[in-house]
């Protein structure tokens, strides 16, 4: 009984979050298309979470779970600390952890390659995607809605969701989005899009946050904070693998304190090429970034020379120097899928 009270109130607030002329929006149409059957629906971020992908998945499922379909967040492995930090500061529940996708139902956010999904996410039924990494190779048999945009955060599309659903927006959704937005922009210094301005601006009124640089800061400090982590719970925390034809590769992204990149980067190095060789993979690289710069190491055959001709601000040293501070997914990946797709396509003519 006592649980039933404060769900019945949470329900019977969250169906207040959608007015009536809103019922019949493009958004809730749209979402309303699915069958959802009886299941909850998760929805569920990548392996290696941040901030983005934690935040964008608590609040679209409270959108959700709005407009009457039963949602729960969830989160792809441990949390990581930046966005436990982020959790804590803004007195967020964190979500329960999946690691199994098979006979669940999914809706996608921050992710749509199977790659960077939970485990065996290819027998789940995925009802939707919402993301900002290009196009994956996730399959969906049913039409579902999809929304990637080539924006800085995921949540700031959660934010585009809650205005073409006319949801309210809570301080507790708010919040959640924020964590995203200042994480994935760099808290708005990068990749800022004007939707990414507009939902920050937005949601910054709502979600009550007095000290937001301090929170930033705060979300940094703990991104870099390594003590009593060995070399492979860093190397692996921030980590995604990638197939480009034949090829597989993986890439550790990690972050550095302000004046320790040299250090970090030598000591990442050391300890992927140390495991290279059990990896099973064609390549391994790392990058390690500061608030100036991305340092990016490799290891593996002929990884040299990919490097080489992916980057041009390679200069022939130890590493390639990126300044300003890149991202995984705008600069250091496009350029190796699109060279290693187009060697496996003359291998194929050959
Ligand atoms: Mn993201």
């Amino acid at each position: 009984m006592k649980r039933i009270f404060p769900a019945l109130i949470a329900l019977l607030l969250a169906a207040a979050c959608v007015s009536a002329a809103a019922e019949s929006s493009i958004g809730v149409q749209m979402l309303r298309k699915m069958d959802y059957g009886t299941d909850v629906t998760y929805v569920i971020g990548h392996k290696s979470p941040d901030p983005d992908a934690i935040g964008s998945a608590i609040a679209a499922a409270e959108l959700l779970n709005a407009i009457g379909i039963r949602a729960e967040p969830a989160a792809a492995e441990r949390i990581d600390n930046e966005s436990a930090f982020a959790l804590q500061a803004l007195g967020l529940e964190a979500p329960r952890i999946l690691d199994d996708a098979r006979e669940k139902q999914f809706v996608l956010v921050d992710h749509c390659a199977y790659a960077h999904a939970i485990d065996h996410m290819a027998r789940a039924r995925i009802v939707g995607i919402l993301d900002h990494h290009g196009m994956g190779d996730v399959k969906s048999a049913e039409v579902i809605p999809v929304l990637s945009l080539p924006v800085g955060a995921a949540a700031s599309q959660v934010c585009l969701c809650y205005r073409d659903c006319g949801a309210g927006i809570t301080p507790y959704a708010a919040r959640a989005m924020l964590m995203g937005i200042l994480s994935d922009t760099r808290n708005m210094t990068y990749n800022v899009t004007d939707l990414d301005r507009e939902a920050y601006e937005t949601l910054l009124p709502i979600a009550g946050i007095e000290d937001i640089d301090g929170l930033y800061t705060g979300m940094q400090n703990a991104k870099t904070d390594y003590e009593g982590m060995t070399d492979g719970e860093i190397f692996y925390s921030k980590y995604k693998e990638y197939t480009a034809g034949p090829y597989r590769f993986g890439i550790a992204s990690v972050s550095a304190q302000p004046g320790t990149i040299a250090e970090v980067s030598a000591g990442m190095k050391r300890y992927m090429l140390e495991i290279f060789p059990q990896s099973g993979r064609d390549y391994l690289f790392c990058m390690v970034t500061d608030n100036d710069s991305t340092w990016m190491s490799w290891a593996g055959d002929g990884a040299e020379e990919l490097v080489r001709e992916s980057y041009p601000e390679y200069d022939g040293g130890e590493y390639v120097v990126f300044t300003p501070a890149v991202t995984r997914k705008l600069k250091i990946v496009p350029p190796l899928i699109t060279i290693l797709e187009s060697r496996s396509a003359e291998d194929g003519a050959l």
